[in-house]
């Protein structure tokens, strides 16, 4: 995966080069007598900021001009490895020996311990503004999840039975939301954000599991593992850009507020605040620093078909509060078939995790994405 990475980095840099360094024709004609009303030519298009957008993790932090639209694209990787409870690790024997077993199933504690996971998501989006001061959203995942397990033998103790692992994949929740223009005073805007997830994802993938008695039983896999939140969640938020000369910023408060059950649970309600700074050397291309704190609750009820002595399976050990600082690129085609082409990354690593454990830990996480606006 990290190989991935370099060559997509190496690709940015590349493209930031051919950006940023255009032929200088742009502006070396002859200036037009006063008066002159000779229509511009493609080259006298007006520069396109690489910091009109948010860093590319941030969603809903831009509104288009009236009838403008734009889609785009975005690859996320997230990487999880070891266990927390509160802020400390604690390792796969302690778990088994001391946490109690809340995941289901007779063991006084828990015996399977998820040592790592994966997740990949393809994020297709589209944007339309029916007017200057709405635009509508809307984005659709396919998410692809593994995780390993070390499984413990028999009731007690820490020896180890054997490993195995787990996968779902499938389309996610489907989101919609408008973004409402609240204010916007010279180079300060302010919008509204209203969303609505849809429960498109699955709530009932399955998976061959290895229990402690040596079986392999195909089972539902517990709530980390299925691929949507079963649930029509709000998804409420305000987002401030600013702007002065080559640095922008920004901010956003969103929510993610559950309602109702499925399968007789609901995940965590959620907040998270962000704010951003960004430097552009050049129109083409922006650099950016970005901090993201994020609270989120545990799981409320229990789906009765999610039962094995493994952590994920206890709906308490989800939720809780990080800490995350972000570098990005934004790139933006200036001129040709290039133009209102944008590429980014961001890549993101927790500062801070106070976790609802064992729960498994948030290592890194990376974002590339294109978008194009016409
Ligand atoms: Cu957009």
């Amino acid at each position: 995966m990290t190989q991935v990475f370099l060559r997509a980095g190496a690709f940015c840099a590349t493209l930031a080069l051919c950006l940023t360094t255009q032929p200088a024709t742009a502006h070396d004609d002859a200036p037009a007598a006063p008066g002159d009303d000779t229509p511009f030519t493609v080259t006298d298009l007006p520069p396109l900021r690489a910091d009109g957008h948010a860093p590319i993790g941030v969603m809903g932090d831009h509104r288009h001009k009236t009838g403008e639209v734009m889609l785009s694209y975005r690859f996320m990787y997230m990487d999880m490895r070891g266990n927390r409870i509160g802020d400390n690790s604690v390792d796969p024997a302690t778990i088994v020996t001391t946490v109690p077993n809340g995941g289901g199933g007779a063991p006084p504690t828990l015996r399977v311990v998820p040592t790592d996971m994966q997740m990949q998501m393809h994020m297709f989006g589209a944007m339309y503004a029916p007017s200057d001061r709405i635009t509508l959203m809307a984005m659709l995942p396919y998410i692809d999840k593994k995780m390993d397990h070390i499984t413990f033998q028999g009731a007690a103790g820490a020896t180890e039975l054997g490993r195995f692992r787990t996968r779902s994949e499938g389309i996610g929740d489907l989101k919609i939301s408008s973004l409402i223009g609240l204010a916007e005073h010279g180079n300060h805007k302010l919008h509204l954000n209203l969303g609505l997830s849809l429960p498109t994802g699955s709530t009932s993938e399955r998976g061959t599991i290895l229990t402690p008695t040596g079986a392999r039983p195909t089972v539902r896999l517990p709530y980390a593992m299925q691929i949507g939140s079963g649930t029509y969640d709000l998804l409420p938020g305000i987002t401030y850009n600013g702007r002065s000369g080559n640095l922008s910023w920004g901010a956003q408060l969103a929510g993610v507020i559950r309602t109702g059950k499925n399968n007789g649970y609901r995940l965590g309600d959620e907040a998270k605040l962000t704010t951003w700074a960004s430097y552009q050397p050049t129109p083409g291309l922006s650099l950016s620093g970005r901090i993201e704190a994020k609270t989120a609750g545990d799981i409320s009820g229990r789906d009765p078909l999610i039962s094995a002595p493994v952590q994920t399976a206890d709906p308490n050990n989800y939720g809780g509060d990080t800490v995350m600082l972000w570098a990005g690129i934004n790139l933006t085609g200036q001129e040709g078939a290039l133009r209102g082409h944008r590429l980014a990354a961001e890549i993101g690593l927790p500062v801070y995790r106070d976790l609802n454990g064992p729960q498994m830990e948030t290592d890194w996480i990376a974002t590339l994405g294109w978008q194009y606006a016409f």
